[in-house]
């Protein structure tokens, strides 16, 4: 009976506890994703410059928001990077008309790795991992057993290695939910030295899925799209995973560093992020369907 007792108080614990620390994480701390309007939405081509009409509060995720949840790799609190080895800034946005989220990341970093031989192996080389839980479901719910996939995670390696640079989870073999469809739009760049020091630039859309079906048999038609709307609140992280030196056995401890926007480990999402309303700069900045056409005719008519 007090075994019994004690592994209950055990089991209300742990619950309490990982409703309250990690079930939205970190709690009470909020961030934003711009609303691009019509005509304004970013192009996924790698190049980060129609993101600059987005003001830098309160959307800008820099390295000071920033954590290293496994001590093995850098034991250091919450914004404690060396930006010599590595310097991110981040920023999310959402447009409602095309409800689409989009991601950017710009990561400079000292060396830039990508040198493995097995090409699906992408946790052996620098990645961007991108994870969405667009219901707002607490992480200890994410993908259950037999249940549909309610997080979905779109992890790159860039460079492509034999073409293998996109790796989607839960379910890796879905043919239909690829780079270059309505679901998922990437687009990379970077600047220096390709595989030493650089700045990479990655650029994600995607269409964000409630849930669909946990397994390689899934159809797009049984995916249920999530409709974005103003002020509602989802779940997104980033994950920045940072390789400086080759490994073939490679270990936790192989990784440089890994930096996240959620304190858990990678790989759900878990930030409260609010899709902001139309910020006052971006009302009216946009270029209307009518000018584009006049600017059309006046071309041609020259
Ligand atoms: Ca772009
Ligand atoms: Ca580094
Ligand atoms: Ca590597
Ligand atoms: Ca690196
Ligand atoms: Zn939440």
């Amino acid at each position: 009976m007090k075994k019994l007792t004690k592994l209950g108080l055990a089991a209300v614990l742990v619950m309490g506890l990982s409703s309250m620390a990690f079930g939205h994480a970190p709690p009470g701390e909020l961030y934003f994703a711009v609303q691009f309007p019509d005509g304004l939405t970013p192009t996924m081509d790698g190049d980060l410059s129609d993101w600059d009409v987005v003001p830098i509060d309160p959307y800008t995720i820099r390295n000071d928001r920033l954590y290293s949840p496994v001590a093995d790799i850098q034991p250091v609190g919450r914004g404690e990077i060396d930006v010599s080895d590595i310097n991110i800034r981040h920023l999310i946005g959402w447009n409602e008309s095309a409800n689409q989220l989009y991601f950017m990341s710009e990561v400079f970093d000292n060396v830039h790795n990508a040198d493995r031989e097995n090409p699906s192996a992408f946790w052996q080389d620098d990645a961007w991992e991108v994870e969405v839980n667009p219901d707002h479901t607490p992480t200890e719910e994410h993908n259950l057993e037999g249940e549909p996939a309610n997080n979905f995670s779109y992890k790159w390696a860039v460079p492509p290695v034999e073409g293998s640079y996109q790796y989607y989870r839960p379910v890796s073999a879905l043919e239909w939910l690829v780079d270059g469809t309505e679901w998922v739009n990437f687009g990379w760049g970077f600047d220096g030295e390709q595989f030493g020091e650089s700045t990479y630039y990655y650029e994600l859309a995607i269409t964000p899925i409630t849930s669909l079906p946990n397994d390689a048999s899934a159809t797009a038609d049984q995916a249920v799209v999530f409709d974005l709307e103003e002020n509602e609140i989802i779940h997104a992280s980033l994950v920045v995973g940072d390789f400086d030196e080759p490994c073939t056995e490679c270990v936790l401890t192989s990784y440089q560093g890994f930096w996240t926007m959620s304190p858990e480990m990678c790989c759900t999402a878990t930030n409260d992020l609010v899709l902001a309303e139309l910020e006052p700069s971006l009302e009216g900045a946009a270029p209307t369907a009518v000018e584009d056409v006049s600017w059309g005719q006046i071309k041609a008519a020259q």
